[in-house]
């Protein structure tokens, strides 16, 4: 159990996910040994997206942005990139689970769970709470959204100011 648990690598990017209800917020941790991404934390909430949101965010796509899983802001990371993903929750539990990836840890509120995963393909990936969690546990929808290593850095320059 130990040597499965343990990463193939160091994870290079550390995205901790919190729970809420209902929507999640990722907080994106630079890496320890990279000084100049050490500037500072980003980080942003997720919502599910709305259908009068569609046509101002672009995303009238139902088939790249599905009913009840499509997200206003997707979580964001490098393709090829081992990424240590820590969970918990600020209320009840809720659980952050993304099955492309082979992710479903629990977000326990006074706790911290880690887990990684390393996505090997660019794309949308969808995934959902799994841990009945009140009234809008169906519609707290989990988006990630795998860039090249190029556009992440791009995205992370720019996301301090533009998503807060
Ligand atoms: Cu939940």
């Amino acid at each position: 159990l130990t040597a499965q648990y343990n990463p193939p690598r160091e994870p290079e990017l550390t995205v901790k996910a919190t729970g809420y209800q209902w929507y999640w917020g990722y907080e994106y941790q630079p890496a320890q040994t990279d000084a100049a991404n050490a500037a500072e934390a980003v980080s942003f909430e997720s919502y599910p997206l709305s259908e009068e949101d569609r046509p101002g965010s672009g995303k009238e796509d139902k088939a790249l942005y599905p009913r009840l899983l499509a997200v206003d802001n997707e979580m964001v990371v490098p393709v090829g990139t081992v990424i240590r993903l820590i969970s918990t929750s600020a209320d009840v539990i809720h659980s952050f689970a993304l099955p492309s990836m082979g992710v479903k840890v629990d977000a326990v509120p006074g706790r911290i769970n880690e887990y990684w995963f390393e996505p090997l393909k660019e794309g949308i990936f969808y995934g959902q709470c799994s841990e009945l969690c009140g009234q809008s546990h169906y519609n707290m929808p989990i988006g990630l959204r795998v860039v090249s290593k190029e556009q992440f850095s791009r995205w992370l320059a720019a996301a301090g100011s533009d998503l807060e």
